[in-house]
């Protein structure tokens, strides 16, 4: 059924725009089966945003099929290269002209700073778009010697198939491009669930694919929560391959279903899953302590911590210690925490009343465990915010320096030498990222090739390109996603083996 639920998002800084509350099927917003929507709340008062469709299992077969049709019929192997690029070309273009909007959409709902969400996320969003529209012509084999001349042998980079892509809420806009660019750009379709809390700036994309031209079912969106549409998604035997973006205990689930399923269990480079992390970031005693302390600082707090990569253990050498700390918490009193539609709000409320308790748990944890310097407490009455909150002198085995936050939550601990802190730094299930803040430029790479992480920043954290591959070592993930590694992620290579001498005779 063809739905037409149309609602006006109204935005505290007046201005306002119209998105369609459906699912997204076939180029077409649809009712869920069950007629079952549910509420998207703002996490600035906890208030309700709107409602939108909840897709059932049904209505999950029907998005695949749908993405399934497209790829046999108008998408796969019948669009070449020249023509993806521009449609995703198109597409980048059009998000520019809607860019003021899909930012305030990810404030309202993510509660993340307008301005943030404009200097970053869609801007981020458009280059990686652009990125990958720039390899959707390059994607091709190569030529193989074997057995002198009588043999050919080359090699097809094909689109794997119908993809389904789960998306978490701390970058709606960027996750969803992350996801997209790779897997048009190699010929694939799609059947997205966003999150269940942030679902409102994909469905205004999914009115930007219809207007470039995107032939229907190529670009798919089922919403609903994870037990029930993502598990739907990823047990379902009509998808080849599944992205995941979350948190590590469901991606293992994840893992689970698609080899319970289908073809996907002989193929694990087939599923992809970026996770979590607990990151450290080492401050040694000759580092530019100004520009180590702003890094680590927004290592930190960057999206309020709400960042797979957050440089959440910090590890300072005994003998600026007590500068660093001192130094820190003063550039922490000046990040301003509050409306995110202000425009000099540094941090916005944390997601949801589920994240925030999560949150406040560690913190109360950390209470008992640790020092708290600064912070540990909830900001104002309303709403989900927290303060920024440094924990010092935390015992390696307490629960706030193993586990992920995910929020402006931060250990900073002291450490004597190289080798004593590598160990602890790696001592981690995790490996999503690292830092490393030095002059020593000998040091610097000695100690980012011992890191056990997949990305190393060196004098600079929360860095991030579209050309440059990002994932975890360890329990952080499998695969890597951005740069010409992601394609990789997308294709299945084909061995074309000629029999030249029959083929001659
Ligand atoms: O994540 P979930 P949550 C980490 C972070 C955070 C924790 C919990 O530590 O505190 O995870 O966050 C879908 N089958 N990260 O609870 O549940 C879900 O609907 C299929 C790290 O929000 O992993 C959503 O779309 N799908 C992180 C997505 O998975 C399922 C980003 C992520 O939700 C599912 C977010 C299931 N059984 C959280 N259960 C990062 N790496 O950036 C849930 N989902």
């Amino acid at each position: 059924m063809q739905r037409d639920e149309v609602v006006t998002i109204q935005f505290p800084n007046g201005s306002s725009t119209q998105i369609n509350t459906g699912l997204f099927v076939s180029n077409k917003f649809i009712s869920s089966e069950s007629g079952k929507s549910f509420e998207v709340f703002n996490p600035t008062n906890g208030k309700v945003i709107c409602r939108v469709a909840e897709a059932s299992a049904k209505d999950v077969d029907n998005a695949v099929q749908a993405a399934r049709d497209a790829f046999e019929q108008s998408w796969g192997l019948h669009v070449n290269g020249f023509e993806r690029a521009r449609l995703l070309n198109k597409l980048a273009d059009l998000m520019e002209k809607e860019g003021d909007t899909l930012a305030m959409l990810e404030a309202l709902d993510n509660g993340k700073t307008l301005a943030m969400a404009k200097a970053a996320d869609v801007p981020k969003s458009i280059q990686c778009l652009r990125y990958y529209a720039g390899w959707a012509d390059k994607i091709h084999g190569k030529t193989i010697e074997v057995n002198d001349d009588t043999n050919l042998v080359y090699t097809r980079h094909e689109p794997i198939g119908v993809c389904a892509q789960i998306i978490p809420w701390n970058f709606p806009l960027l996750m969803l491009a992350w996801k997209i660019g790779p897997a048009l750009a190699t010929g694939n379709t799609i059947v997205m669930k966003t999150a269940e809390q942030t679902p409102l700036s994909a469905l205004k994309v999914c009115e930007l694919i219809v207007q470039a031209g995107f032939p229907p079912g190529v670009f798919n969106i089922v919403m609903g929560f994870g037990p029930t549409t993502g598990a739907a998604l990823s047990s379902h035997m009509g998808v080849d391959k599944i992205a995941f973006t979350g948190s590590t205990a469901v991606g293992r689930h994840i893992l689970k279903s698609a080899s319970e399923s289908n073809l996907k269990k002989t193929q694990l480079q087939q599923i992809t899953l970026e996770l979590g992390g607990k990151s450290p970031n080492i401050i040694f005693d000759d580092a530019d302590i100004a520009q180590a302390i702003k890094w680590s600082n927004f290592g930190i707090y960057f999206n309020h911590g709400q960042c797979c990569a957050a440089g959440s253990r910090i590890f300072v050498q005994e003998s600026i210690y007590p500068k660093f700390i001192e130094e820190f918490s003063k550039i922490s009193s000046q990040m301003s925490v509050g409306d995110p539609f202000h425009e000099t709000t540094f941090q916005g409320p944390q997601i949801s009343q589920l994240q925030f308790d999560r949150i406040m748990n560690h913190i109360e944890i950390g209470k008992k465990d640790a020092k708290l310097l600064y912070g540990g407490n909830r900001k104002g009455e309303e709403g989900y915010f927290i303060e920024q909150t440094v924990f010092t002198d935390v015992p390696e085995d307490s629960r706030i320096m193993k586990e992920e936050i995910f929020g402006p939550v931060v250990v900073i601990n002291t450490f004597k030498d190289e080798d004593e802190v590598i160990r602890r730094a790696n001592s981690t299930e995790y490996g999503l990222a690292a830092g490393i803040f030095t002059r020593d430029l000998s040091r610097a790479h000695r100690v980012a090739r011992r890191l056990q992480a997949g990305t190393v920043w060196i004098n600079h954290y929360n860095d991030y390109a579209m050309n440059v591959p990002f994932g975890g070592y360890k329990q952080s993930g499998i695969g890597r996603e951005l740069g010409k590694y992601a394609l990789a992620n997308y294709t299945s290579i084909k061995s074309v083996n000629i029999n030249l001498v029959l083929c001659l005779s």
